[in-house]
């Protein structure tokens, strides 16, 4: 008897899903994700790494770069991007983490784009995320070259497949943290208000709209982060007091040759995130001579660069009093 009333609950419940399928589908409520998805992770053997940010593993970062960029140029909307996004998906829930796409439409320059954010967040707890870790993972469209965008899509993108690996180490931090992988960073013709940041924009109007916003002390930004010569470069709108944790943290780790402030501000997806008045960081290495161009592939990289920042990034999470 018990079991029939269970597998009528069961047949209840997953009608309830199909009917209330929405095609976008709302990464702010947690009972929105299947069944599946709402088993806690598997608790790591052992008390987190005291030294966390040594876990974090160039290697493995850059073996995931090397996936993306084999999928090819990953234009928004673009079948490459699906499988770099299964690929994402794929990994980060092997972490143990829940992925929950955000998917919308918008208006660009060439017609209206689907674009698919992914959410990730740690564990079943009521304790609200405070911070957000993001990378975009579209790279830009050109007609008339190969793009691939190893570092421009590919670096920042491997190197959060991989921080999802070593936060899962620490439950405890990693209950804290969101991860966002954005589509849609690249304009489609020219940045500007209308062109790019696509998915930046619109998971910062959600968390608006939902008051989400409030629940963040701050946000990181990864982008362009694995040049061989590296010279992280922070965009002069960078919170002060982040710019001199980044910059301390970087001294204590041996590191702080490879960071720098750059010439101005920068448009990228940490300024929607501001705008949303969460203070976000750009950890961006804008001296990057292959820019935009066909030459921006993976033997410009170094797995090195994308553990220092890797690292930098753990240190100064794991300084935080309030997280
Ligand atoms: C970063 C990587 N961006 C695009 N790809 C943002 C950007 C756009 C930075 C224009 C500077 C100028
Ligand atoms: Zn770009």
């Amino acid at each position: 008897m018990m079991k029939v009333s269970r597998l009528a609950l069961l047949a209840v419940l997953l009608l309830a899903g199909a009917c209330s399928h929405k095609r976008e589908q709302s990464a702010d409520a947690p009972e929105a994700m299947p069944p599946s998805e709402l088993a806690p992770p598997p608790e790591p053997p052992g008390p987190p790494p005291a030294e966390l940010w040594k876990e974090f593993s160039g290697r493995r970062a850059f073996a995931h770069v090397k996936k993306l960029v084999d999928f090819g140029p990953r234009p928004s909307g673009s079948e490459a991007l699906e499988r770099a996004r299964k690929y994402i998906v794929d990994s980060v829930r092997g972490a143990g983490w829940q992925v929950v796409p955000q998917e919308f439409i918008d208006r660009t320059p060439r017609g209206p784009v689907t674009f698919v954010n992914l959410i990730a967040r740690y564990g079943n707890s009521d304790s609200p995320q405070r911070i957000i870790i993001a990378s975009h993972y579209d790279t830009k469209i050109f007609d008339t070259i190969k793009f691939v965008g190893a570092d421009d899509g590919g670096s920042s993108t491997g190197a959060l497949i991989e921080l999802a690996r070593v936060l899962a180490l620490d439950p405890g931090l990693a209950r804290r943290v969101e991860l966002v992988f954005f589509d849609g960073e690249e304009a489609v013709v020219q940045f500007g208000p209308g062109d790019g940041l696509y998915g930046s924009r619109y998971y910062a109007h959600v968390l608006r709209e939902t008051a989400r916003n409030r629940q963040f002390k701050c946000g990181v930004l990864w982008d362009m982060i694995g040049p061989s010569d590296l010279n992280i470069t922070l965009p002069t709108d960078s919170p002060p007091e982040m710019a001199r944790d980044i910059f301390a943290g970087a001294d204590s780790l041996g590191v702080r040759k490879n960071f720098s402030y750059f010439r101005g501000p920068m448009l990228d997806d940490h300024v929607p995130l501001n705008e949303s008045h969460i203070p976000t960081i750009d950890l961006i290495d804008f001296d990057f001579v292959y820019w935009h161009t066909a030459d921006d592939t993976l033997d410009k990289l170094s797995p090195e660069s994308l553990r220092v920042v890797g690292e930098v990034t753990l240190y100064c999470l794991r300084r935080m009093p309030w997280l």
